[in-house]
């Protein structure tokens, strides 16, 4: 597909609530939106880095300047006529920088696929129309407002709870959060690799809660470690912040270092990858789930899109709108019975509401493909 142009917009949204992790608190999404734009119509993408390199090296503002400086010259330098499943080749010289390259992916493949007629969730070998949804909870003031979270969040129909924890809101929260909800409630924790190995008999004290899983307990490049941990607790260990490839989660799995890999396309380079990430899990028979980075609707789109492939066995960190923006970007996605619907038009399946874009907007910046 041609493309003639691409465009860059910084838009602001607060969050509903303050999202607190181990290793920060997030008070607004600062989101970077990639249009490209051809004869045949445009695409859009959705950069998911943070405002800060604090759970990963990438941030917002350093994906805006390499996408400008050393990405999209790259494309407009391939030629006039360029296929998503050629972005990450045309990109490669280009050292890390996921975030920033599956943004721009994301953008050329939905322009494509907008063109064809044919959804994303098709394009990636979508097996359901709708997936569950599950809900992060961020570290809270104090044990009552977790609850309180807890309660107002199952009530409205999530299927999933993960809590963060950090050294100090860790046994106490999952044990307040166990007792008033019971055992069957599906529930899991999420330390941001806030841990080390010294940590492993506090960590086993977590055995007993019956949790689905402990995500990214150590260290991003600690494989080792969490092979070790995983030998020390019964607690399943699922991997994210380690996940940069697919050598990576083949050799975590592998190793043994997880028995369960979130995926996040992101981090991974674009959706293309998260899918050979997900089809290398699918042989082994590893789990997989969605990560989410507090997306707006157009990021959601395409994570619901690929949390409706078949291996995606566990809810997904994939929750309504209005758990975190009082206004998307988009048509809002609302809870159905504790899932949200995969979107079945052409692309994305869903358009950014551009008078909001407009209205949000920090800046908006333009760069031409022929540069003559
Ligand atoms: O529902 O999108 C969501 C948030 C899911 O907890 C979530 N994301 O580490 O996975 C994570 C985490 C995160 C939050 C990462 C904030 C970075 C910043």
């Amino acid at each position: 597909m041609q493309i003639d142009r691409v465009v860059l917009y910084r838009v602001r949204l607060p969050l509903v609530a303050p999202f607190r992790t181990s290793f920060g608190v997030e008070t607004e999404r600062d989101v970077l939106l990639v249009e490209v734009q051809g004869p045949s119509g445009s695409g859009w993408g959705e950069c998911v880095a943070m405002t800060e390199p604090l759970y990963s090296p990438e941030y917002v503002d350093g994906a805006h300047a390499v996408i400008n400086a050393h990405l999209v010259p790259r494309l407009a330098a391939a030629g006039p006529s360029l296929e998503a499943e050629d972005v990450a080749r045309v990109l490669a010289a280009v050292k890390g920088h996921h975030m920033a390259k599956a943004a721009l992916e994301m953008a050329v493949l939905d322009a494509g696929l907008r063109a064809a007629g044919r959804s994303l969730a098709d394009h990636l070998g979508a097996t359901r129309s709708r997936v569950p949804a599950g809900v992060s909870l961020g570290i809270s003031e104090s044990i009552d407002q977790l609850l309180q979270e807890v309660a107002f969040y199952l009530g409205q129909g999530y299927v999933r709870v993960k809590l963060k924890i950090g050294p100090g809101w860790d046994t106490e929260p999952v044990r307040a959060v166990r007792a008033r909800f019971g055992p069957d409630l599906l529930l899991q924790v999420d330390a941001n690799s806030a841990y080390t190995l010294a940590d492993s008999e506090r960590l086993a004290q977590l055995d007993e809660y019956g949790l689905l899983l402990i995500e990214q307990p150590l260290g991003e490049h600690d494989l080792a470690a969490h092979a070790e941990l995983a030998c020390r607790i019964a607690t399943p260990v699922c991997l994210d912040e380690s996940i940069t490839s697919l050598a990576v989660a083949v050799e975590a799995i592998e190793r043994g270092a997880c028995t369960i890999v979130n995926i996040k396309a992101g981090r991974l380079g674009g959706y293309l990858a998260a899918k050979r990430v997900h089809d290398a899990c699918y042989e082994r028979g590893v789990p997989v789930w969605c990560g989410g980075m507090l997306e707006s609707g157009l990021g959601r789109a395409a994570n619901v899109a690929l949390a409706a492939l078949p291996g995606f066995t566990l809810p997904g960190d994939l929750s309504a709108s209005e758990r975190y923006f009082r206004r998307d970007l988009t048509a809002p996605f609302v809870l159905e019975d504790g899932h949200l619907p995969v979107p079945s038009g052409p692309g994305l399946g869903v358009a950014p509401d551009l008078a909001f874009v407009s209205e949000m907007a920090a800046s908006v910046e333009e760069i031409g493909f022929r540069t003559g």
